[in-house]
């Protein structure tokens, strides 16, 4: 891919989710969404930049607040509103919403509300893959609050002990709610310790999707050629409130001087300045964003005039079925 084509395409994902949850923004106060938002402001860089480095044979898991992921991996919006507003229409016909989002023909297996959750089964997906001699990487997006639990520390370490082609990428927001690393941690250095397994360390405290496209290359290509899973370590700041759609800094476990600092590196402002910088026209921005304007909005309407699931679906594709 030449370089102008692959940031148009990151720019089209960070832009894509960006303008999909400032509509979210501008509704839920209404009541329409029934489902706990967890937003991906500020985190857009590392889903699109991974995402398009990832091709076509991988598989991926996620967390609860992969609004981002979902939209990367999809970039369609007519079955993610419908979810968010709980309509038979959507992702899993109403019943899953926010939290509970996947498309496995762009291999995207799943996500979770339970922290965690999903690192176990992108190790065990790997290790199917490797018995059934698929040549398919799995990668896992996790919080760093994640990683205080025991599950991901098995998970890492029969990783390690098996040699399973796993990209496990951390998505560092510095918190766990509303709790820094000191309070919840006995060790200083998360990176140090992991560099202690059988794991290539990748880290990089950026927010642009064409660094984080290039790192995640690097990546793959060790677990590639050393037959080793890979681990990469991104910092973001969350822009918005733990869950829901308002900032926070009156809670005063951080601060907003802070957050005009990441503003500063915005993902979406950054990519759009790139772009600029090599040459792509005004015009050639303006269109691509008004078509995905146009796209975010017209999905929505139709959201709103689907209808609900009738009541009988509310026990489909459970055990009780
Ligand atoms: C197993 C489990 N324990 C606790 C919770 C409650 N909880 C929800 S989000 C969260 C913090 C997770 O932080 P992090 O993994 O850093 O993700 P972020 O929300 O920052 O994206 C906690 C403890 C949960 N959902 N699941």
């Amino acid at each position: 891919m030449n370089r102008k084509k692959l940031i148009l395409n990151l720019y089209k994902k960070v832009y894509l989710i960006r303008t999909a949850e400032e509509l979210i923004i501008k509704h839920y106060d209404n009541n329409e969404m029934k489902t706990p938002m967890h937003m991906s402001m500020g985190e857009e860089a590392i889903v699109s930049g991974v995402y398009t480095a990832l091709g076509q044979n991988s598989l991926t898991f996620g967390t609860y607040r992969s609004h981002g992921l979902y939209l990367a991996a999809t970039e369609e919006t007519d079955k993610f509103f419908a979810e968010m507003l709980g309509k038979v229409t959507g992702v899993l016909k109403g019943k899953g919403g926010s939290m509970h989002l996947l498309s496995p023909n762009d291999g995207l297996l799943g996500i979770s509300a339970v922290v965690g959750s999903t690192i176990p089964l992108a190790v065990g997906a790997a290790f199917a893959g490797v018995y059934l001699k698929k040549k398919q990487i799995v990668t896992v997006f996790f919080g760093d609050g994640a990683v205080d639990e025991g599950v991901f520390w098995e998970s890492l370490n029969i990783a390690c002990l098996k040699r399973l082609p796993v990209l496990f990428v951390c998505e560092d927001n510095g918190f766990a709610v509303h709790n820094p690393p000191i309070l919840r941690r006995g060790y200083k250095n998360l990176v140090n310790i992991i560099k202690q397994y059988y794991i290539s360390v990748f880290e990089k405290e950026t927010t642009d999707a064409e660094q984080i496209y290039n790192l995640t290359l690097q990546a793959i290509n060790s677990i590639k050629k050393d037959h080793m899973p890979a681990f990469l370590h991104l910092k973001y700041y969350r822009y918005l409130e733990h869950v829901g759609v308002h900032e926070d800094f009156n809670a005063g476990y951080r601060n907003k001087k802070e957050f005009i600092g990441w503003q500063k590196k915005d993902p979406v402002k950054l990519l759009r300045g790139k772009l600029k910088r090599i040459k792509v026209s005004d015009i050639e921005i303006l269109k691509l964003e008004k078509r995905i304007d146009k796209q975010v909005n017209e999905s929505f309407q139709k959201a709103i005039d689907a209808p609900f699931p009738d009541s009988y679906e509310l026990l489909k594709n459970t055990f009780y079925e």
